[in-house]
């Protein structure tokens, strides 16, 4: 009987251990998504929101995936009438802020794809400044039209 007590401690922790590593992240990832693309496409963009639940700065300054050659941070912009994707090396999401990666504005973008082997779902690691990283999963999204 004091042994079985014993045993259920030890669940007990390494699952009170398990959510805490968790919960530890300060980044708080939502509605992560690629829209799927043609099989004859090499490129394709990655969707998701992103909020620093922690109270000190968070920069992102890398992304890396297994199903793509690269991955990179974008920035839509309209100039004249024309629209241009600008690579951003870093971005900044200061404490409590969240920011909001959307069609026409902010994505991320895969390059040198092969678009026949994607899964329904793959991950991708965000790469931070201070040498950690968070590995996150991305659903792959049937285009709604
Ligand atoms: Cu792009």
């Amino acid at each position: 009987m004091p042994i079985k007590k014993w045993l259920v401690c030890i669940v007990c922790n390494l699952l009170w251990l398990s959510s805490a590593k968790g919960d530890n992240s300060p980044l708080m990832v939502t509605d992560a998504y690629m829209p799927a693309v043609p099989t004859v496409s090499r490129t394709a963009a990655v969707y998701l929101k992103l909020e620093n639940s922690s109270s000190s700065k968070i920069i992102l300054s890398g992304i890396s995936t297994t199903i793509a050659k690269h991955a990179m941070l974008h920035q839509t912009v309209e100039s004249n009438d024309v629209v241009k994707m600008k690579h951003l090396s870093r971005l900044e999401i200061n404490s409590w802020e969240s920011v909001e990666f959307s069609p026409g504005g902010m994505h991320i973008m895969l390059m040198g794809l092969q678009a026949k082997a994607i899964p329904k779902t793959f991950m991708l690691n965000l790469i931070f400044e201070n040498q950690t990283s968070q590995a996150i999963k991305i659903s792959v999204r049937a285009p709604t039209n």
